[in-house]
């Protein structure tokens, strides 16, 4: 392994697994490939852009010629995918780009990187794919059953991964992680984007009881896990990277409030999300029995994020703008509307 694509580089996750590959592997060569979609950003890697080991190139997964050219020029011998639509709220408005990226874009990076002779492909993945679960841990062989397009796209992609490793020999593994959270984080999922409201005296549109459970992973933890898991998984096989910081959305709420110093009375118990799952949480053994372990329980990782967001606003001021507010606008206008 030397000359490695990190698709997806510039998102929340991907940018955090770059810095942490830049600075731990020198003699690594990283190349981010990313599309700058909304939530791309060239900001989540100024602390390696002066890096020797990283470059930058803008490109779509789905775009065949341009995946070819960087392939080949920079001889890629692996591939890590976190390129995707990430938000499930997008997937319901609008599920096109979701099947462009996370469906087309991993089949063209399979099928290039075979083309290419590629040494291993590593794709992350979500515990979304498992669909909601009353009880218990999702488990790696556990069916699939994903409910918003979002989730059902992601599964697609998975499973042309398994198909590019059994028809055709090659070497793959994939992740599932678990809800992630951490600073440069689009602030339209539900911690930084709470947290941001929050901090301006903002209504926190809280979707119908707030009971709904998911399993808070840090983001370095999340990057670390790809890291072992691309390094060390066995040929074929899915992992399971959970947080085991299971809590329901007002915990998660009132915290964040808490850490602030801002009243409960912000909250706005909203509309309910269409389709939505009431709580995903998945067994971490089998990455365990790899030696990974997140490091960061939830109520260390949630002030150190929470603190972040309130000394970085010069990051997301600016993304709250434009693009940004249409789609505030479309996603939560009118359910704030109803219960005003
Ligand atoms: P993100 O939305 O912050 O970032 C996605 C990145 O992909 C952006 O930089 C965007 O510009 C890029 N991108 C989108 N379409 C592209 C295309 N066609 N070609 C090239 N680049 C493109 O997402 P994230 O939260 O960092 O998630 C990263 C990966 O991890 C995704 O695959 C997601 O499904 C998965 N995941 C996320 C979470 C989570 O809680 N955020 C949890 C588990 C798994
Ligand atoms: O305004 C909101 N109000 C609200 O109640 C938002 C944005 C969210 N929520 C709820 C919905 C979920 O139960 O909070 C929970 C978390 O929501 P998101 O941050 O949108 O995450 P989720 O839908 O759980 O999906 C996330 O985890 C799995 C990521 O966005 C996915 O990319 C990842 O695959």
């Amino acid at each position: 392994m030397k000359n490695i694509l990190v698709t997806g580089g510039a998102g929340f996750i991907g940018s955090a697994f770059v810095r942490h590959m830049v600075a731990s592997y020198p003699d690594y060569n990283i190349i981010c490939f990313d599309k700058l979609t909304y939530a791309g950003n060239i900001d989540n890697l100024l602390p390696v852009s002066d890096e020797e080991n990283y470059r930058f190139e803008r490109g779509d997964v789905a775009d065949r010629s341009a995946v070819s050219r960087v392939l080949r020029e920079y001889r890629i011998d692996t591939v890590v995918n976190f390129a995707a639509e990430s938000h499930v709220d997008r997937s319901i408005l609008a599920p096109d780009a979701f099947i462009h990226t996370d469906v087309v874009g991993v089949y063209i990076l399979l099928d290039e990187g075979r083309k290419h002779g590629i040494e291993r492909f590593c794709q992350v993945s979500t515990d979304e794919v498992y669909g909601d679960i009353e009880d218990g841990l999702s488990l790696e062989d556990d069916r699939f059953l994903p409910n918003s397009p979002y989730a059902a796209s992601k599964a697609g992609g998975e499973l042309m991964v398994r198909a590019y490793h059994a028809t055709y020999g090659m070497d793959t593994v994939i992740t599932r992680g678990s809800n992630t959270y951490g600073p440069y984080q689009y602030p339209e999922k539900l911690v930084p984007f709470f947290t941001t409201e929050a901090i301006d005296d903002r209504p926190l549109p809280l979707y119908g009881d707030g009971e709904q459970i998911r399993d808070w992973l840090y983001v370095d933890d999340h990057a670390r896990g790809v890291d072992r898991i691309l390094h060390y998984g066995a040929t074929g096989e899915a992992y399971n990277l959970a947080g085991e910081n299971q809590r329901n959305n007002i915990e998660v709420t009132t915290r964040i409030l808490k850490l602030l110093g801002k009243p409960d009375s912000l909250i706005r118990h909203v509309p309910d999300r269409e389709g939505h799952d009431r709580r995903y949480a998945m067994s971490a053994e089998k990455a365990r029995a790899l030696g990974w372990r997140r490091q960061f329980d939830f109520e260390t990782g949630l002030e150190a994020t929470v603190r972040w967001y309130q000394e970085n606003e010069w990051w997301w001021r600016k993304i709250k703008t434009g693009e940004y507010l249409d789609y505030y606008k479309q996603q939560y206008a009118e359910r704030l509307a109803s219960v005003e």
